[in-house]
C-alpha cells in the first residue's frame, strides 16, 4: 500500500493500477468519491491499495463488505473513506457523499453536494440487472433528495457496468500484478480472460449501445445549455457519478474510442468530462512525487 503526502486526517482508499498512480487511477467508484472531496475542497490524502489487498485493508480497518460475489461471498471494494477527525469509515462512495454533505455542509465555496434537481434519468429493464447493489444506507434514505440522487447514481452504474467489457481490457495494472489480478477475475467470472472478451461480443457493437444506453441521460445534460453540468454551470453529486465512469473511460478505452465516446450527443460528456479536470487536481497534485 502506498501513501500521498500530505498527511492530514482524511483519508481516501483508492485503487493502484500501474504507476504513476495519479494516472492510472481508474475506478469509478473512487473517483465519485474524489470529485465529491474536491469540490467540497477538504484536505484529504489518498492511500492507493493493491486490488488483491483491498479485502485485508478492509478487514483491518473493520469496514464490512459492501458487496457480494455471485457466489455470495463477500465483495470487499473501494473506495474506503476515513476522517479522523470525527472517528468515522464510511466504505461506499454514496455514503461518502452523503456523510460529507452531512459533515461538512458550510465547507467550500461550491455549495451542497445534493441541490435539488429532477434526475429522472431511467436504464432499460434489461440494463438494470447490470446495477451492483447500493449500500444499505442508499437503499433506504428517507429524504426525497438523496433518494433521487441514490436512484440516479444505480441507473447510472447499470448502464455503464453492462457496458464494462469495453473497459475491462484497457485496465492499466502494474505489469509484475497483473497476470495475478486477471486471475482473480478469471475466478470470479468462472471463465478465461480472453474468453470474457470475445463472450461479451464485437467492441462496434458494445460502443453503438453503450451510445444509445447513454442517450436519455445525454438529454438530461442538455437542458440547460449554459453547461457542462447537468445545472448548468453548477455542479453536483449527479455530474461527479456520472463523471466517475467518465474518467473510467478516458483511462481504459482505445484512443479512437474515448474520442467517438466523447463525440456522441452534441459532446456533452466530453464537456462535463474535461470541466471535471478542475476537480481531479488534487490526485494529481498530491501525487505529483510519483
Ligand atoms: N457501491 C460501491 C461499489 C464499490 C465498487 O464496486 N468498487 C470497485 C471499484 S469501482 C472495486 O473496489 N472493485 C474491486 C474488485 O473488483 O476487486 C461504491 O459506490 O463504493
Amino acid at each position: 500500500m502506498a501513501t500521498d503526502t500530505p498527511a492530514t486526517d482524511i483519508v481516501l482508499y483508492d485503487i493502484a493500477f500501474r504507476q504513476p498512480f495519479s494516472a492510472s487511477s481508474s475506478a469509478p467508484n473512487p473517483w465519485k468519491a474524489r470529485y465529491a472531496l474536491n469540490f467540497k475542497g477538504i484536505p484529504y490524502r489518498t492511500e492507493w491499495v493493491d486490488m488483491l489487498e483491498i479485502p485485508d485493508v478492509r478487514r483491518r480497518l473493520e469496514v464490512p463488505a459492501a458487496r457480494k460475489h455471485r457466489d455470495g461471498s463477500d465483495y470487499y471494494t473501494l473506495p474506503v473513506l476515513v476522517d479522523n477527525t470525527t472517528g468515522t469509515k464510511v466504505g461506499d462512495s454514496f455514503d461518502i457523499a452523503v456523510y460529507l454533505s452531512e459533515t461538512y455542509p458550510d465547507t467550500g465555496e461550491a455549495g451542497d453536494l445534493f441541490p435539488v434537481q429532477s434526475l429522472d434519468f431511467a436504464c432499460s429493464s434489461e440494463l438494470a440487472i447490470f446495477a451492483p447493489p447500493l449500500s444499505e444506507r442508499a437503499e433506504g434514505v428517507d429524504k426525497g433528495v438523496i433518494r433521487d440522487y441514490a436512484h440516479f447514481n444505480r441507473n447510472v452504474d447499470a448502464v455503464f457496468s453492462a457496458h464494462s467489457a469495453l473497459m475491462g481490457s484497457g485496465m492499466q495494472f502494474d505489469p509484475a500484478r497483473a497476470p495475478l489480478i486477471r486471475a482473480e477475475f478469471e475466478r470470479r467470472a468462472g471463465m478465461r480472460w480472453e474468453d470474457m472478451m470475445v463472450h461479451a461480443g464485437p467492441r462496434e457493437k458494445i460502443l453503438a449501445s453503450l451510445c444509445e444506453a447513454l442517450a436519455p441521460l445525454a438529454e438530461l445534460f442538455q437542458r440547460d445549455h449554459s453547461g457542462p453540468f447537468l445545472l448548468g454551470r453548477r455542479a453536483s453529486h449527479a455530474d461527479f457519478i456520472v463523471g466517475g465512469w467518465l474518467r473510467m473511460q478516458s483511462v481504459t478505452l482505445p484512443d479512437e474510442e474515448w474520442a467517438q465516446v466523447k463525440s456522441w450527443h452534441g459532446g456533452v460528456f466530453a464537456k462535463l468530462h474535461d470541466a471535471l479536470q478542475k476537480l481531479s487536481e488534487g490526485v494529481i497534485r498530491a501525487s505529483s512525487n510519483r
